[in-house]
This record gives C-alpha cells, sequence and structure tokens, in this order.
C-alpha cells in the first residue's frame, strides 16, 4: 500500500470570514455580470457574508491587474478574483490582453503571497461566451471563486 505524506496541506471550500475581492471589466458586461453573480452566488452558499465581498470595476480586461494589485495593497483580502471577457475579433487583439493578463494576475499573485484566481472568458465567439457564463460549460465565476475560497484556506493552513 502506498504510505500517505507525514503532513497534507489543504484548502477547504468553507468561505465563512473570508474577505473576498472581485476585479470586474465593464467591456462585454452582458458576459462579466453574469460572472460576478454565480461568484456571489457560490461564495454566499459556500457560508461567506456578501457584505465581505468588495468589487472593483475597470474599463476593460486589460486594466484589471491595476486593480487587482490595488486591492491586493491594502491587506484586506483573504483572496482577489479577476472577471472578464475577451472575445476574439478581427484583429489579434485577444491574445495580446490574454496573455498579458493572465500573466500580471499569476505574478502578483506570486509577489504579494495572496491567491489570485482567473475568471477570465477567452472566448473565440459569441457563443462561446454565452456557453461559458451560465449555460453549457458552467460559469467561471463561480470556479474562480471556488477557487480562491480554496486558496485562501490553504493559504491560511499552510502559514
Ligand atoms: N476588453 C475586454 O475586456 N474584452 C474585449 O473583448 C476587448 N476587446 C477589445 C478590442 C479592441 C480592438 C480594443 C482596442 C480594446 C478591447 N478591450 C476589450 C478593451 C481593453 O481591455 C482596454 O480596456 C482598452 O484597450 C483601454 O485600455
Amino acid at each position: 500500500m502506498k504510505k500517505t505524506a507525514g503532513t497534507v496541506f489543504e484548502g477547504t471550500l468553507n468561505a465563512q470570514g473570508l474577505r473576498i475581492g472581485a476585479v470586474c471589466a465593464r467591456f462585454n458586461d452582458f458576459f462579466v455580470s453574469k460572472l460576478l453573480d454565480g461568484a456571489m452566488d457560490a461564495f454566499v452558499r459556500h457560508g461567506g457574508n456578501a457584505d465581505d465581498v468588495a468589487v472593483a470595476y475597470v474599463p476593460g480586461s486589460y486594466e484589471i491587474p491595476f486593480a487587482v494589485k490595488k486591492m491586493l495593497a491594502t491587506g484586506k483580502f483573504d483572496a482577489v478574483i479577476a472577471l472578464g471577457v475577451v472575445i476574439q475579433g478581427a484583429t489579434a487583439h485577444a491574445g495580446y490582453i490574454n496573455s498579458e493578463v493572465s500573466k500580471c494576475l499569476a505574478q502578483l499573485g506570486l509577489e504579494t503571497g495572496i491567491p489570485v484566481t482567473y475568471g477570465m472568458i477567452t472566448a473565440e465567439n459569441l457563443e462561446q461566451a454565452i456557453e461559458r457564463s451560465g449555460t453549457k460549460q458552467g460559469n467561471k465565476g463561480v470556479d474562480a471563486m471556488l477557487a480562491a475560497i480554496e486558496m485562501a484556506n490553504l493559504n491560511k493552513a499552510i502559514k
């Protein structure tokens, strides 16, 4: 039989007492608002208090890392979630925004030691955006919030 580890660190999905920052892009708000709805619902269903979530709005996904950095710097949040929807158009802009934002978000989490989770939809078209913001493929805002709850608790457990 395989020997189990001496110590195992895990984050629970209990949101009670957690304070979460959410940064939302206004661009494609039709979808982003659904991501935020899903995130809030997940937080409350896991025992969190809606008043313990603070939301910052930015013009578009490109601006998300700036507000995430500001929220992290306050020291008031156990985790920050990033919610945005980038839909591919006629130009290459989507790829540039996506790679820049994902790189920055990962870096911010590592630099500060506060978990940052990725609730970004990168869609080729409107149909994919619909599928990932509360229909066939679930809701990426829910996923980002669950990851934030788990990571915030993991962070506390390892400390
Ligand atoms: N922001 C998004 O959040 N999603 C998009 O799909 C998106 N598409 C854009 C397409 C173009 C051609 C440009 C110039 C900007 C787009 N933005 C989008 C906005 C971008 O994230 C940022 O807010 C602006 O470029 C201002 O810095």
